[in-house]
């Protein structure tokens, strides 16, 4: 039987960083994966989780099952971090999950469940695990215009064009904040025609989080999103503490879904619930309760939230000071949009040969759609990443 199996094609930006990794060469860079990383190229654990999870060392009794759920503290402290004043209280259902990847999986699971024709429309581009994983489940999978190259921002025009053919009943995915892979978001206003789009045309919003605080802080990141949901009568929302609590092995993760109504939400509830225990059964614990820890403790809460300023004001300047160095070297703005983007990434809006040459001749690692990860720079490494981008002709 296991003979009848095909090779699955791989994750690229996966694939990246193993070949990273066998680079030979001293002086590489990589702007590969994802991942957060401090000037010194380390991941380190945050100080509040590293402090939460010494007591949840000292004080946990126990092991046994949560519930299929997870712990209902968790899903309270998270689902208000992300929601904010928009927090529907009677309407919430909320899964923890193995971290934000299987929050979308459960969440489209959910979406087949209940309508299995309805099309996910997802930004082109976007994160290849979307369409990855609507594939394999047979969710039918369009796409709606959403990056402009020649500016670097957002086709907002093109956007809603496309999502104004959606027919009723089909999904929006929604980056939350910090766009992967291209940097390029929604302001308030176009978070707020994209509403009324919904509203109108009678569609469900499904918002990938994933990045909450990397880009404008905690609240600025969240506000597009609680716009939207105070217009709209259903959502789903996938939010990943991967990288805004650092803890990315821990599988941390929480499916929430808007309901129509509170009599609603207790059968939403109860499907998701169902879907946990079909999938994996009870969801990862340890990182839960280290952000259910961080979140309900006054201090600890401070300490992350400061950490988390200072990481993302750490990318903040890495954006002007490669800006400033391609347009000393340019003596144009035309990469002035790096500056301008929000996150960890940006689509540089390299060619796939010139995204090699930077590879071969500079040991410059980014993705083949020349997507950057911004924290993988440091103040020695900026002008080294601004000199092969001009001798790849880019
Ligand atoms: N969504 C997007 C857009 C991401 O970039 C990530 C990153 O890893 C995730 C979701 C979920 O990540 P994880 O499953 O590690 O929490
Ligand atoms: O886009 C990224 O780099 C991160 C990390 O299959 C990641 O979201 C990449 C690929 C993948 C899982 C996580």
């Amino acid at each position: 039987m296991l003979s009848a199996l095909t090779p699955q094609a791989p994750d690229k930006i996966l694939a990246l960083m193993a070949a990273f990794r066998e680079d030979p060469r001293e002086a590489k860079i990589d702007l590969g994966v994802g991942v957060y990383k401090d000037a010194t190229g380390l991941t380190p654990v945050m100080r509040a989780v590293k402090t939460a999870e010494r007591q949840l060392v000292e004080a946990q009794d126990t092991k046994v099952y949560t519930g299929l759920a997870g712990d209902p503290v968790f899903a309270d402290a998270l689902s208000r971090l992300v929601l904010g004043d928009a927090w529907p209280a009677d309407r919430l259902a909320c899964v923890a999950t193995p971290g934000g990847t299987s929050a979308i999986r459960q969440g489209l699971e959910l979406i087949r469940m209940a309508a299995p024709d309805a099309a996910l429309w997802l930004s082109m581009p976007t994160w290849p695990n979307h369409p990855a994983i609507a594939n394999y489940l047979g969710v039918p999978v369009r796409e709606y215009r959403y990056f402009d190259a020649e500016t670097g921002g957002v086709d907002f025009a093109a956007m809603m064009d496309d999502l104004g053919r959606a027919a009723t009943g089909d999904v929006v995915m929604l980056h939350g904040c910090c766009h992967n892979p291209t940097g390029a978001n929604l302001t308030l206003d176009q978070w707020d025609a994209v509403a009324d789009l919904i509203v109108e045309r009678d569609l469900l919003p499904f918002v990938d989080i994933a990045y909450q605080g990397f880009g404008d802080g905690l609240d600025a990141d969240a506000a597009g999103l609680r716009a939207l949901v105070s217009k709209v009568p259903e959502a789903l929302i996938a939010a990943s503490c991967s990288k805004n609590f650092g803890i990315y092995r821990e599988r941390t993760g929480l499916l929430m879904a808007i309901a129509p109504s509170a009599k609603r939400r207790q059968v939403t509830q109860g499907a998701m619930a169902a879907l946990n225990r079909l999938n994996f059964s009870f969801p990862p614990d340890h990182g839960a309760r280290v952000v259910q820890m961080i979140l309900t403790d006054d201090t600890l809460r401070a300490d992350w939230a400061a950490e988390l300023e200072d990481v993302r004001k750490g990318m903040l300047s890495l954006r002007e000071a490669l800006a400033t160095a391609l347009r000393a070297r340019t003596g144009s703005d035309r990469f002035g949009f790096l500056a301008a983007h929000r996150g960890m990434f940006s689509l540089l809006g390299a060619t796939p040969e010139q995204v090699e040459v930077m590879r071969r001749d500079h040991g410059v690692y980014m993705v083949g759609d020349s997507r950057m990860n911004i924290a993988g720079l440091n103040a020695a490494t900026v002008p080294i990443l601004a000199d092969a981008i001009v001798a790849a002709g880019v």
